[in-house]
């Protein structure tokens, strides 16, 4: 068969593009060659709806093998004592979950969109908020903080059934205890969507969800560097508290639940070339060098919010906790929008994103949000932040000038020459 060189073609011009640029997107990272081999393997030729052990398909041995690899691997990583792999993504994950404990109508309760948080967790345009009931909370003013007293309040008034946590854009830990005891106050159930700090939770390095909320779900592709993916996690099994039954009428735990949330409940064929490679990367993320790779992207992160704040810019809440930040620009007399055009011209790829509070629409936004996975994944340090800041900082005060912008880009390409793309080659300690 002749090879399709239109696509190859293009597939080299994306790599070039990693390979030369400056990955700044919080949500972003860079897997290694084994992760890259399990995705583009003879697993994707295979059908498995079911579970291990368990499938509407012959010839599931191996696929059983390392899908069993993924969740063993994944509740070591965790401490999990129940898991599922097959979410295409985070937000077929908590699609799967409300489907699983909640009845269409049912009021939800999630971060604000437009404080940081994500479309799933009840967002108007998305299923979160078109088939049940959804209501919010959000960071305060002043501090950029949640207010826990009035989340609690809020949700004493509200009455959800599904509490979530989690973020896009929330630089800050959570405190999953009090938040244990606010959904117990309102009898509702507490999901933790961690996708974006879940690399640094396995590392120990965040409080950690899975001993106080009821569910746990992750995307696999952002601090946790893995194939893109969704999973969903249990501390321990529990049956439902809302009366849900299965099909039959039958009471069951939450993980059968779950996993018939997932299949048939949402999904068909699991994509078992994703789950051999989610197999992978957990597997990586239980050695030690993943643990120093985890304190770096904080380590790394630290650093750029310092220099940030040093150079002038706003950043919301003052600083991180994890491996993101978000920048209110309205102090530069800049847009995200110009922002992220300018620094694109220049090989450093940030995204626009809504401040709390913001005045502009999310085409335009007042913010940008910066993460360091990909750049720590490269091998990049504290020194190595300022000198970004500093580009970042040059780039937007010469956004209507494209000769020094030019020069800029000259610069970054050749910073970025110094550190190879791809994990297995990277220094972690
Ligand atoms: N909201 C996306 C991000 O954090 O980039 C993920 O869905």
């Amino acid at each position: 068969m002749k090879r399709d060189t239109q696509v190859f073609d293009i597939i080299e011009k994306e790599k070039q593009r990693q390979v030369n640029g400056l990955e700044l997107i919080a949500s972003e990272n860079f897997v290694s060659q084994q992760v890259m081999d399990a995705m583009g393997s003879v697993m994707t030729n295979k059908y498995a709806e079911g579970l291990p052990g368990k499938r509407y398909y012959g010839g599931c041995e191996f696929v059983d093998q390392t899908e069993n690899l993924a969740i063993q691997r994944l509740k070591e990583l965790f401490g999990a004592a129940w898991a599922n792999v097959q979410p295409h993504s985070g937000a077929q994950a908590n699609a799967a979950v409300m489907l699983a404990v909640l009845k269409p109508g049912d009021t939800i309760m999630g971060f604000d969109l437009s404080h940081g948080g994500h479309l799933t967790h009840g967002s108007p345009v998305n299923y979160s908020g078109k088939l049940y009931r959804p209501t919010f909370y959000g960071v305060e003013k002043e501090s950029g903080r949640i207010d826990y007293d009035k989340l609690e309040a809020n949700a004493k008034k509200e009455q959800p059934k599904l509490l979530i946590c989690g973020a896009s854009a929330y630089s800050r830990d959570w405190d999953y205890e009090r938040l244990r005891s606010i959904a117990d106050q309102v009898g509702a159930l507490l999901l933790a969507d961690i996708s974006h700090p879940s690399g640094l939770i396995a590392s120990k390095l965040l409080e950690d969800p899975m001993k106080h909320c009821h569910i746990v779900t992750s995307t696999t592709h952002k601090t946790l560097r893995g194939p893109r993916g969704g999973i969903i996690m249990m501390g321990q099994d529990f049956e439902n508290p809302f009366g849900l039954t299965n099909p039959k009428g039958q009471i069951r735990p939450m993980s059968a639940l779950l996993d018939s949330a997932v299949f048939p409940g949402t999904q068909g064929g699991p994509l078992e070339h994703v789950i051999a490679a989610k197999a992978v990367a957990f597997g990586e993320a239980l050695q030690p060098e993943f643990r120093s790779y985890s304190a770096q992207v904080i380590k790394n992160a630290q650093a750029m919010a310092a220099e940030f704040v040093k150079r002038g810019y706003h950043l919301i809440s003052g600083g991180t906790d994890n491996h993101s930040m978000l920048i209110d620009l309205r102090s530069k007399n800049l847009t995200g929008k110009e922002a992220e055009n300018t620094l694109i011209q220049v090989d450093i790829t940030v995204n626009k994103n809504m401040v709390p509070f913001d005045d502009k629409s999310p085409f335009v936004t007042s913010g940008m949000r910066l993460g360091t996975p990909a750049v720590s994944t490269r091998g990049m340090r504290e020194s190595d932040m300022v000198k970004i800041v500093e580009l970042i900082d040059e780039s937007l005060k010469q956004k209507e000038n494209p000769d020094a912008l030019a020069e800029i880009k000259g610069e970054v390409n050749r910073f970025v020459s110094a550190f190879p793309l791809f994990a297995e080659s990277v220094a972690t300690s």
